[in-house]
C-alpha cells in the first residue's frame, strides 16, 4: 500500500495550518531539505537565506549561537523567508515548565514568537511545555516540534520515552506538528517527521553526532524532511551541496510514495 503524498497530507481535514502549509511547499518547491544554518554571523546567515533559499523548505536557527543578532537583522530574514517561500525553525530545544518556556518563547533579547514559524521542545517536563509554548504560540499561527528521538549517540531519548512523547503530541495536535526523530514514529499522517544528523556518507563527528543518508532517511525510515548543517555548509559550494541533497531527499521521497519512474 502506497502513502500519501505530501500535497495530499497537507489536505487532510484534521492537519495544523502551519504543517499543511510547509506540505504544500515542499510539494511546489520539490524539497523536503530544512537547512541548518549554524553559523555565528548574522550577515553571512542572511547570504545563505538568499542562495539557499530557493532550495529548502525550511531553514533551521540557533539564534543563540549568533554574536551579533539584532531584531533589525531577523525582519531581514523574515523578509527572505516571505521572498524564497521557506518557513523558519529556531532549533531553540525548550525545556522548562510551562511558565518559564512561555516567557523565553515571547521575551528575551531573542523574542523568538515574533519571527520564527516553528520551534522545538524536550518532552521531559510534559504536557506543561506544550501548553506554555501553545499559549504564545497558537494566537500567532505558529506550531511546535516535540523531540521524541536524538541523532547523538548515547541519546536518553528513546525506547518508552520516544512512546511517552508520540503519545504527548497526539494528545496536543492542535499546537504539536510534528516530531524531530529519526524515523516515522506515528501512522497519523497529519504528523511531519523531521530528521537531523544527515549527511552523503554515513558517519560522526568528535562529540557523538551521527550521520544517516537522505536516502536511508526518507525512504527507508519513512521520516519527511532532512535537516541537514555541515554536510551543506562546510562544502566549497554550498549551493551545489544544497541541491545535492535537495535532489537526493526529493528522489527517496518519490521513491517512498510511488512516483519513480
Ligand atoms: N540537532 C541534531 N540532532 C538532534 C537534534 N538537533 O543534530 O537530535 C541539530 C543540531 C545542529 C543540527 O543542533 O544544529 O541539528 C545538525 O547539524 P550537522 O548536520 O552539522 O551535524
Amino acid at each position: 500500500k502506497l502513502e500519501l503524498s505530501y500535497s495530499e497530507r497537507a489536505k487532510l481535514p484534521n492537519i495544523h495550518p502551519l504543517a499543511s502549509k510547509l506540505l504544500k511547499i515542499m510539494e511546489e518547491k520539490q524539497s523536503n531539505l530544512c537547512v541548518s544554518a549554524d553559523v555565528t554571523n548574522s550577515e553571512e546567515l542572511l547570504q545563505l537565506a538568499e542562495s539557499l533559499g530557493p532550495k529548502i523548505c525550511m531553514l533551521k536557527t540557533h539564534a543563540d549561537i549568533l554574536q551579533d543578532y539584532t531584531l533589525a537583522f531577523i525582519q531581514n530574514m523574515q523578509a527572505l523567508a516571505e521572498k524564497h517561500n521557506f518557513l523558519i525553525f529556531e532549533d531553540r530545544k525548550f525545556a522548562d515548565i510551562g511558565n518559564t518556556v512561555k516567557r523565553q518563547y515571547d521575551g528575551g533579547l531573542y523574542q523568538i514568537s515574533s519571527w520564527s514559524h516553528i520551534v522545538n521542545a524536550h518532552a521531559v517536563p510534559g504536557p506543561g511545555v506544550v501548553k506554555g509554548l501553545s499559549a504564545v504560540g497558537k494566537p500567532l499561527g505558529r506550531g511546535c516540534l516535540l523531540i521524541a528521538q536524538m541523532s547523538c549517540q548515547g541519546t536518553l531519548a528513546a525506547g518508552e520515552y520516544t512512546k511517552a512523547a508520540v503519545q504527548m503530541a497526539e494528545e496536543h495536535s492542535d499546537s504539536v506538528m510534528g516530531f524531530i526523530c529519526g524515523s516515522k514514529l506515528t501512522e497519523r499522517p497529519e504528523f511531519i517527521h523531521m530528521t537531523p544528523g544527515v549527511q552523503m556518507q554515513a558517519g560522526g563527528d568528535l562529540l557523538g553526532q551521527q550521520y544517516t543518508t537522505p536516502e536511508e532517511v526518507i525512504y527507508s525510515k519513512a521520516s519527511d524532511v532532512i535537516i541537514v548543517g555541515r554536510g551543506i555548509l562546510a562544502a566549497s559550494d554550498r549551493v551545489e551541496a544544497a541541491e545535492l541533497y535537495r535532489k537526493s531527499g526529493w528522489d527517496a521521497y518519490r521513491k517512498r510514495v510511488g512516483q519513480s519512474s
